[in-house]
């Protein structure tokens, strides 16, 4: 398990914590007094109680593993401004990015509209801990709710060949792409999928056809970590290495 941290996006993790670290060193030294960090993130965590409480019945963590997850949103916070109440969608998306093997930005967009539904440019504390639920701990059903949504961008509750048109654009054929090929795909996927036949694709279909052939979950574009790069995130603060 150690060994793996050093290679691959196990080896992103590892620098991304190494840059949290750093950040927060920076943070602490400005305020002269360390122990003041650990008394602030106290305080942070305490903040949050009741949340890792109601939470912890909900997600997929422990009341510690959600205890971590509080000090990394924390740290993330004090790394660039010390007076903010949330992280930022940006910073949501370089961890997408960085962390969990997430680099085509067009997608990354969509997920983080998708995992923080609010408008403007921040990201909570409660999406940041229901994202990493899914992410690190999520079930089959709530991948598949979650890829279609991410797929749904303008929220109609079903798939329609123009917006396959979009999503597969440029993602699956490159910058170039030959339209004539990209009708002919989405055509082929329609047909494949909608399985009541009435020309769209809802999340019914999408769930029976996903069921059948997991490995088309994300055919229209990655919405979740690679698996290699969650567990190595989970690595980085659960106890419980045993249940990974
Ligand atoms: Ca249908």
């Amino acid at each position: 398990m150690v060994n793996r941290t050093k290679r691959g996006s196990a080896g992103k993790t590892a620098t991304f914590t190494e840059e949290l670290k750093r950040r927060t060193a920076k943070a602490s030294r400005d305020h002269l007094d360390e122990s003041l960090d650990t008394m602030e993130e106290t305080r942070f965590k305490r903040k949050y109680v009741d949340l890792i409480h109601k939470l912890s019945k909900e997600l997929h963590f422990t009341r510690e593993e959600l205890e971590s997850l509080v000090v990394i949103y924390y740290k993330l916070l004090r790394a660039n401004n010390t007076d903010r109440k949330e992280i930022t969608k940006n910073e949501v998306k370089d961890i997408l990015h960085d962390t969990f093997d997430i680099t085509d930005t067009k997608m990354a967009g969509y997920i983080i509209c998708k995992l923080d539904k609010r408008p403007g440019p921040n990201f909570s504390m409660e999406n940041w801990l229901r994202s990493m639920s899914l992410y690190l701990r999520g079930t089959f059903d709530e991948q598949i709710k979650f890829c279609f949504e991410v797929y749904d961008i303008m929220s109609k509750g079903v798939l329609d060949p123009r917006m396959l048109m979009h999503l597969m654009s440029g993602s699956l054929l490159g910058e170039h792409d030959d339209m004539e090929v990209l009708k002919d795909l989405v055509e082929c996927v329609t047909k494949k999928m909608d399985l009541d036949r009435d020309g769209v694709i809802s999340l019914e279909d999408f769930r029976q056809v996903i069921v059948e052939e997991p490995l088309l979950l994300e055919c229209f574009g990655q919405c979740l970590p690679t698996r290699l790069a969650s567990k190595a995130f989970l690595i980085s603060f659960t106890p419980y290495i045993g249940k990974l």
